[in-house]
């Protein structure tokens, strides 16, 4: 017996988490359709491992230009595709560049999620196609007396966004919500915690850092400048968070589910992970904008990098007007989509410090 292939559409496919839900969908049978920014410059390098020649027999994979602030071609691909499912991962997603855009975010992140459920409504989609809304702990703002009972921020806890971000992105949250109850479409939050990998965009701090623990063990950087080192971040692996999100959609009721890992690590214990994997130790001396690190100990005989080189500093530019402080999910229900992280902390940062010191190395 034949079953129907599954059609699903993915705003965002360019980027971290479209590329990794890409391959998973492209893996589970469904024909995927991304949506795709028009850019002066190729910016498909995430996705270019998938593409398929368009003459083929068979496409499984296609791509769309469009954007998230023009209704027009959302109403018109959503009306070509038929998706069973929409995946909206597409927003500027960079908390700092928010404070310099806050218009344009609010209009791609808040009423770009609108506009998708709007065009299926408009389009009478309400029963066949379910929709997945990328949320995120930015919500929460790190306010420390909003945590639950345990110490953790789970469905029930307050929203305080921090910035223009999270305040664009709140809104996607509750009008996702109220769609879901105004007009009974499938639609969810997944409200998920930072997640990373070899694939995440350069200026977010992990990447940031495992770039240059590579670029400094290969002498090509001589020191790391950043920002606040004593927030914390719940970090899991953007390949485990994907397949929550396809598990949000399959279930029978419609309901918004925390992703996290419940562990919080300092970002100054990251740059410390990050640099151990190339066997570089570090000891950091200084607070706030006169903290340092300097080596202490380098294992690595193909590095030859001299004990005591300051290879951190911080520079108050990457300062945030608002910070969120702390975030830390509780993981709790996500227990109930059957979901479970492959990857801890230190296999993340194994695998994107590995990945950049070869990418280096290969441009050597
Ligand atoms: P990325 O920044 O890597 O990718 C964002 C994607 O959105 C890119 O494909 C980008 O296209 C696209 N995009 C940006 N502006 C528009 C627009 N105006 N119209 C259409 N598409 C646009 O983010 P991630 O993959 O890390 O995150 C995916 C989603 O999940 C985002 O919504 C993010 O806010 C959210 N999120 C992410 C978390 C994380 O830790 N990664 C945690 C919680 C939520 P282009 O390549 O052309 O720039
Ligand atoms: P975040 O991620 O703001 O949590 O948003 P980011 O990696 O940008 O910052 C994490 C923390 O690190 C501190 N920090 C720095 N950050 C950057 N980018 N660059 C620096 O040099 C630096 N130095 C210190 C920050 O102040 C912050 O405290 C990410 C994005 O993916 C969002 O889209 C998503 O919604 C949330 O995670 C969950």
């Amino acid at each position: 017996m034949s079953t129907k292939q599954k059609v699903a559409l993915v705003t965002g496919i360019t980027g971290q988490d479209g590329s990794y839900l890409a391959e998973l969908l492209l893996e589970k049978g469904y024909q995927v359709h991304g949506v795709k920014r028009r850019a002066s410059s190729f910016n498909t390098q995430r996705i270019d491992h998938i593409y398929q020649d368009q003459h083929e027999n068979h496409v499984n994979f296609k791509l769309h230009y469009g954007d998230l602030t023009d209704s027009t071609n959302i109403i018109r691909i959503i009306q070509e595709v038929q998706p069973d499912e929409i995946y909206n991962l597409g927003a500027m997603s960079h908390v700092k560049v928010s404070f310099d855009s806050p218009e344009y975010v609010a209009n791609v992140d808040g009423i770009g999620t609108l506009r998708i459920l709007e065009a299926v409504r408009i389009l009478g989609l309400e029963k066949k196609t379910r929709i997945y809304q990328a949320s995120t702990s930015e919500l929460y703002g790190g306010l420390a007396e909003n945590k639950n009972a345990a110490g953790f921020y789970d469905e029930n806890s307050p929203f305080y966004p921090r910035s223009p971000y999270g305040v664009a992105k709140i809104y996607g949250f509750w009008i996702t919500k109220n769609y879901r109850e105004a007009y009974d479409i499938y639609a969810c939050n997944g409200i998920l915690f930072n997640h990373e990998s070899p694939r995440r965009g350069e200026t977010f701090v992990t990447r940031k850092i495992t770039m240059a623990t590579a670029a400094i063990a290969l002498g090509k950087q001589d020191c790391l400048y950043l920002g606040n080192l004593n927030s914390q971040r719940d970090w899991g692996h953007a390949k485990d968070y994907v397949e929550a999100m396809w598990r949000i959609l399959q279930q029978d009721v419609a309901e918004d589910y925390v992703i996290a890992t419940g562990v919080t690590t300092y970002i100054r214990d990251f740059v410390r992970y990050s640099f151990a994997e190339a066997g570089i130790e570090l000891a950091f001396e200084g607070e706030n904008e006169n903290e340092i690190a300097k080596i202490t100990a380098c294992n690595n005989p193909e590095y030859q990098l001299p004990i005591g080189q300051v290879v951190v500093r911080v520079d108050p530019q990457y300062y945030r007007p608002t910070e969120v402080d702390l975030l830390i999910g509780d993981p709790s229900k996500s227990k109930k989509l059957g979901w479970k992280p492959q990857y801890d902390l230190a296999g993340l940062v194994k695998e994107m410090v590995a990945s950049d010191l070869e990418i280096l190395k290969r441009l050597r």
